[in-house]
């Protein structure tokens, strides 16, 4: 397991010539290969571990230390360095907003003279709460009320993929399991996590959450089991449940496949009672099928373990 942070520096913003350093073998993340097979980037690898060089693009350098790595002159000066990058940060954090999933609220509508504005926005307001939650709104909120006291961890399921697409940078500590991208053992890594954290910070500081698909949750279901007389630390499993293994939807191979060759080896569909489940194991349960429903979930934390239920559409 590692913790999972950028692990890329872009040389040059908006210009022709970009270099990539890397470290380490980043594995769930499409984002991070699909930049280093790109034509102007170039690949420098750094002090990669034993035989493996994560090199996607098989062109890359590699250095034994960073000392190796020859700077740019450009960035010996480091606040136009830092610039380049806060100014990259401000851009992405822009375009999240207008891409993100809901809109802001218009307030003035909310104070205006006019009946029909008034209610015109407290319309529009219940329509926002009431509105079903998508993929992209789970993420999304996820990703808002995760604060730097508490710990993310991400399971090997779709809304990984999701949340890489979408999420700007947050100083806020996201764990990932390492490895051949396993849905396995994500349940236990985020109580190990939890424990860990609790033990570190002396006292109960933050929450721990992890989000991932059924599967991956039922996978891993005997991690809800906690022996007799060991500690239950808050820890928040998030799954959104679409009934399957829906990030095989995406291959390639569900173009061709016969639907229910598809159906019975990739999705593999469940139909498992999660509020019985949850309850077998001595959990706490919660299911929020709207955004408001969601943000009531999240803003709360669990004083110990729990189980959030988000259905989502196949
Ligand atoms: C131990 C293990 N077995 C099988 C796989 C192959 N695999 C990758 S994703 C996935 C299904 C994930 O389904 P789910 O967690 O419900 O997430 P969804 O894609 O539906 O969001 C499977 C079986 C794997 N990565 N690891």
């Amino acid at each position: 397991m590692v913790a999972y942070r950028p692990l890329l520096r872009d040389r040059e913003f908006g210009g022709a010539v970009r270099r990539a350093v890397v470290f380490g073998h980043p594995t769930l993340s499409r984002e991070v290969p699909a930049l280093l097979t790109r034509d102007d980037v170039e690949v420098i690898v750094v002090a990669p571990v034993g035989e493996e060089v994560y090199d996607p693009s098989r062109s890359a350098r590699v250095v034994a230390s960073i000392d190796g790595v020859d700077a740019d002159p450009r960035e010996r000066d480091a606040r136009a360095w830092v610039g380049r990058w806060v100014s990259a940060s401000r851009a992405l954090l822009a375009e999240a907003e207008r891409s993100a999933d809901h809109v802001a609220p218009d307030v003035e509508a909310g104070r205006s003279h006019s009946p029909e504005q008034r209610l015109a926005f407290a319309r529009a307001e219940l329509a926002a709460v009431r509105a079903p939650v998508t993929r992209r709104m789970l993420v999304e909120a996820l990703w808002r009320f995760t604060w730097p006291h508490d710990r993310l961890v991400l399971g090997a399921s779709r809304l990984i993929r999701e949340l890489d697409a979408v999420a700007p940078g947050k100083n806020i500590r996201v764990h990932a399991n390492r490895g051949l991208a396993g849905i396995d053992g994500t349940i236990g890594t985020a109580i190990g996590i939890a424990l860990a954290a609790r033990r570190a910070e002396q006292g109960a500081v933050g929450t721990t959450r992890v989000l991932l698909g059924d599967l991956a949750m039922l996978h891993d279901v005997g991690s809800l089991l906690f022996g007799e007389g060991e500690r239950r630390p808050a820890v928040q499993v998030v799954v959104g449940n679409d009934g399957g293994g829906t990030i095989f939807d995406a291959l390639e191979v569900a173009g061709t496949a016969p639907p229910e060759a598809m159906r019975r080896v990739l999705t593999t569909p469940q139909h498992v009672d999660l509020p019985a489940l949850a309850e077998a194991y001595g959990w706490d349960y919660r299911r929020a099928l709207t955004r408001g429903e969601l943000d009531q979930a999240l803003s709360a934390p669990p004083r110990g373990p729990s189980i959030l239920e988000v259905p989502l559409p196949r």
